[in-house]
């Protein structure tokens, strides 16, 4: 499947929102993977899917997690959470996609994970850094994507953590373990 044809199927499944928002996403990434040299062909295909199950039904997001292996502790935590693991699962069953980085950073694109690669982070950055977005502090985060993309991942899972905290909900194990482990790895190079 070229992406031209995944474009067109990405115009049947998501809504006009969704889609346009996937589209921007689509264009950050491959900025960043541009800058900081990373494989332009899997941001793009990432970015593309990574919102790919986002306008299912809960209740289909709800039955493909018990029907498949997938961590059925999703289940206790917000179902903005489910798109993510069920998408990477859904391209593989309904788009043939086999490239596992691609899989991966779809799957883990709303929480992130302990030692993101590359592919993972341009797509967990670009995702909250696409220019229709408008968070908070975003223009710091804008401006640190230029420079240092674990840094600007860091600062993704800083602020939406720190969100999250702020609307008293609670974070899914992965989002405090991304937060934790960029952390050490800002530690370690002395960025902080
Ligand atoms: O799908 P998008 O809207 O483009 O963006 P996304 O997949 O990054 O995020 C979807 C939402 O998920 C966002 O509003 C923040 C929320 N979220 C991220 N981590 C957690 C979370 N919500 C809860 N309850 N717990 C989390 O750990
Ligand atoms: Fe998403
Ligand atoms: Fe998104």
């Amino acid at each position: 499947m070229n992406n031209d044809e995944i474009v067109r199927v990405l115009h049947t499944q998501l809504d006009q929102k969704r889609y346009e928002h996937t589209l921007r996403v689509r264009d950050t990434a491959l900025e960043l993977a541009k800058r900081f040299d990373i494989n332009q062909a899997d941001a793009e295909r990432a970015a593309l899917l990574h919102d790919y199950a986002k306008c299912r039904p809960k209740e289909e997001l709800y039955r493909w997690i018990i029907e498949e292996r997938l961590p059925k502790d999703l289940l206790a935590y917000h179902h903005e959470l489910w798109h993510g693991p069920v998408g990477s699962l859904l391209v593989q069953k309904e788009l043939g996609i086999t490239n596992q980085a691609v899989i991966d950073a779809i799957c883990y694109h709303t929480t992130g994970r302990p030692y993101m690669n590359d592919i993972d982070m341009v797509v967990f950055v670009a995702d909250y850094i696409e220019p229709a977005r408008d968070f908070p502090g975003l223009e710091d985060v804008r401006d640190m994507a230029q420079k240092d993309l674990v840094h600007a991942a860091w600062m993704v899972a800083h602020k939406t953590n720190m969100y999250l905290l702020g609307k008293k909900v609670t974070l899914y194990p992965d989002s405090i373990h991304t937060y934790n482990e960029l952390t050490n790895r800002l530690k370690q190079g002395d960025v902080f």
